[in-house]
């Protein structure tokens, strides 16, 4: 039974001249975890479950837990020092640390609390964080672009699950690896070592309620993912729990693919590229699987906002390279 606090120590003797830098930073997310976690699971007995009333720079309505988990992670992040600034859903800008940060080389972008409009109604949510190596000079103030690099420049990424148990599951590009929460300890262990997505699936996610709406090459796959035909496992099975890291983690277990598409009322589709599709993106290509707009890999877009949305197609390698077949076959004529 290794820790997750040992495994990280364990991987950084891996690498002869760290310093240890991220090894702490990856602590302070561990340490946030348990914090939100412990809140979530009594969210129903605290008065901190329903809305703020408050928008976020996404015009959603912020859940208390929502800015909760922000300010637990920026704190713990700030705290230990090896952050200079954090971009975070909750945030309209990016936050720079202060001076005393200036040195450290890292950024975190991070979603704190994915699918909170779940939280009342019990259904399972998620932190999604990804680090990056600063691109301004240290000891200068972080700066936009050190936040605007593309998926490919990660360092590490990773989310937490807080379901029926709760998960960190994360990669430095070295495999996918998931350690699972004893809550009677508060302690993380090694679970899932080396995480692999099926390069098939017979699973899929994605919100039909918008089906008129979607691109032809996106309705034409979900027909196909619906006609009878044993002989590939169709028709597949719909599963959409309208929580990203919920139908991510159970594809990434299970093999299937989690797809949220442009929409006529959304070119860009829902989730942003920043802190939701690229850190997933990471973690899909570490174990195996795809990531794409439908058209281009997610990690190689160069971003040029913040808060900028992308379409998102994700999961077992086979799935995801049969519906871009179909929108670069469909998409020719919108
Ligand atoms: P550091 O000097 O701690 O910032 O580490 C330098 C680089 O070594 C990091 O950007 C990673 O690529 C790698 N590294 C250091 N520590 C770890 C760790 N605990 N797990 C995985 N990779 C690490
Ligand atoms: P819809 C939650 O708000 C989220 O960002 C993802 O976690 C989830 O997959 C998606 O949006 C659900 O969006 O439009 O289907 O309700």
């Amino acid at each position: 039974m290794i820790t997750l606090g040992e495994y990280i120590i364990e991987k950084q003797h891996q690498f002869p001249n760290a310093t240890g830098e991220l090894t702490q930073l990856l602590g302070a997310i561990r340490l946030a975890a348990k914090v939100v976690n412990r809140e979530i699971n009594k969210a129903g007995l605290v008065d901190i479950i329903g809305a703020t009333g408050v928008e976020n720079v996404q015009g959603e309505v912020q859940q208390k837990l929502d800015l909760y988990a922000n300010e637990k992670f920026k704190a713990a992040l700030e705290a230990r020092g090896e952050v200079c600034g954090v971009a975070s859903e909750e945030e309209d800008e990016f936050v720079s640390f202060d001076s005393a940060r200036s040195d450290s080389k890292y950024v975190v972008l991070m979603d704190p609390l994915d699918g909170s409009s779940n939280i009342d109604v019990n259904v399972s949510v998620g932190t999604i964080f990804s680090i990056y190596r600063r691109v301004s000079p240290c000891g200068t103030p972080v700066v936009l672009e050190d936040f605007l690099q593309p998926g490919h420049c990660q360092v590490a990424a990773g989310y937490v699950i807080y379901g029926s148990s709760t998960m960190l599951v994360y990669t430095t590009g070295h495999g996918v690896h998931g350690f699972t929460c004893d809550p009677s300890l508060g302690v993380f262990y090694l679970s899932h070592e080396n995480m692999r997505i099926p390069d098939d699936g017979v699973i899929y996610s994605i919100n039909e309620g918008n089906y008129l709406k979607f691109p032809t090459g996106v309705k034409k796959y979900l027909k196909y993912c619906q006609e009878i035909d044993p002989a590939s496992n169709r028709p597949y099975t719909s599963r959409y729990i309208g929580s990203l890291v919920s139908d991510f983690h159970r594809n990434l277990l299970k093999g299937g693919i989690y797809i949220y598409p442009s929409t006529a009322s959304a070119p860009k589709g829902k989730l942003r590229l920043l802190y939701e599709c690229n850190p997933m993106a990471y973690l899909i290509e570490q174990a195996g699987g795809k990531a794409s707009d439908g058209f281009n890999r997610i990690m190689d877009i160069q971003p040029t906002e913040l808060h900028q949305r992308i379409p998102f197609f994700c999961g077992s390698q086979n799935m995801v390279e049969t519906v871009e077949a179909m929108m670069r076959e469909y998409s020719a004529n919108e």
